[in-house]
């Protein structure tokens, strides 16, 4: 009987990568599966979300005796926790927390990888049920092997990811991640618990119809923004449009979907917020180098978004992010 073995799992993918990467360790590719099994108990949890009422309020004590948690606390406590435990990983960075957090062991502190993660983006969304999502970046250390991580092993630059991804928890569970090898998608098949590759080698299209911007802060946007946001409305059949606009509210989803698609992404400055809202460290340069290694472009309006050298983990940027020739047309508008 022929055996079915065109599914791939996340763990055999990783796994013979190594093959193809000379020196490799495997010790990226064991971090990739930690996140990857804190993710599918953070997917549990995202998927009973709409029963916190049944299963108790946070802050109380569910049926099971357990302690109800905001999800968010939840899903960084399963991160933090895989992470540390494992054998690649030095220490985190969270959104969730003030400051780094060194995993201060002998096995961590012999790791030579860091991440900075958003534990769960978007979680204002969960009780009205928007897909939410995970963000995470993973650097070098720059500090030496065998001490303590220290801010500066934090404070890199985008580009100098070594590997960068997201779940997004929607109408299926995806993670994908990027190495500079490539950017590659896992669908979590729930029958067997197991990611397995649906998306190999994802490229955003140069070019799509689908703009994203909250609307709700138009006269907000200085003038140039505000003219290339009308650009977007007037496109027609003649200049390669006509364009949608499409903005759910969750980075994840909306940067996920014009990945796929084709798209434009913008999170610009505004009068009350000039340096907008999304933070550099551990949403902008994440979806920056997948976007970068998937053929696209992010900047901050003026620089790379991958070139801005960090200050302070929480700090923010404004975004545009997507398609390169849309990056391209939009750089018209902000140059002019
Ligand atoms: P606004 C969610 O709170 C988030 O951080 C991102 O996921 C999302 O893109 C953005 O904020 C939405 O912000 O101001 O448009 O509601």
């Amino acid at each position: 009987m022929a055996v079915n073995r065109k599914v791939q799992t996340l763990d055999e993918f990783t796994i013979q990568q190594l093959r193809d990467v000379p020196n490799a360790t495997g010790e990226l590719s064991h971090l990739l599966r930690n996140i990857g099994l804190a993710a599918k108990r953070v997917n549990t949890e995202v998927n009973k979300a709409g029963l916190v009422d049944i299963l108790g309020d946070v802050g109380t004590v569910n049926v099971q005796g357990e302690e109800v948690k905001k999800l968010d606390v939840f899903a960084n406590e399963q991160f933090t926790g895989v992470l540390s435990h494992g054998i690649a990983c030095a220490g985190i960075a969270s959104e969730e927390l003030d400051d780094y957090v060194p995993f201060d062991d002998v096995k961590s502190n012999n790791s030579k990888y860091v991440c900075v993660f958003d534990p769960l983006d978007g979680s204002s969304n969960i009780d009205v049920n928007v897909s939410i999502g995970t963000i995470f970046g993973v650097y070098k250390r720059k500090t030496p092997i065998g001490t303590v991580v220290t801010k500066e092993d934090f404070l890199q630059a985008g580009n100098k990811q070594v590997a960068a991804g997201y779940i997004v928890y929607g109408s299926s569970t995806m993670l994908v991640y990027a190495t500079r090898r490539g950017v590659q998608g896992f669908t979590l098949d729930p029958s067997i618990g197991e990611w397995t590759l649906s998306h190999p080698d994802i490229k955003c299209p140069e070019k799509g119809k689908i703009y994203s911007v909250n609307h709700g802060n138009f006269f907000q946007y200085e003038e140039k923004v505000r003219n290339y946001i009308n650009e977007c409305q007037h496109k027609t059949k003649a200049n390669g449009g006509p364009y949608t606009q499409r903005y759910i509210g969750s980075m994840v989803s909306d940067v996920h979907r014009n990945l796929i698609k084709g798209g434009i992404f913008m999170y610009p400055g505004t009068t009350d917020k000039p340096n907008g809202k999304l933070r550099l460290l551990y949403e902008c340069n994440p979806f920056a180098f997948i976007m970068s290694v998937a053929g696209g472009r992010a900047t901050n309006g003026k620089t790379r978004i991958l070139d801005i050298e960090p200050t302070e983990l929480h700090q923010r940027t404004p975004l545009y992010i997507g398609s390169k020739l849309m990056m391209d047309e939009l750089e018209t508008y902000l140059n002019a």
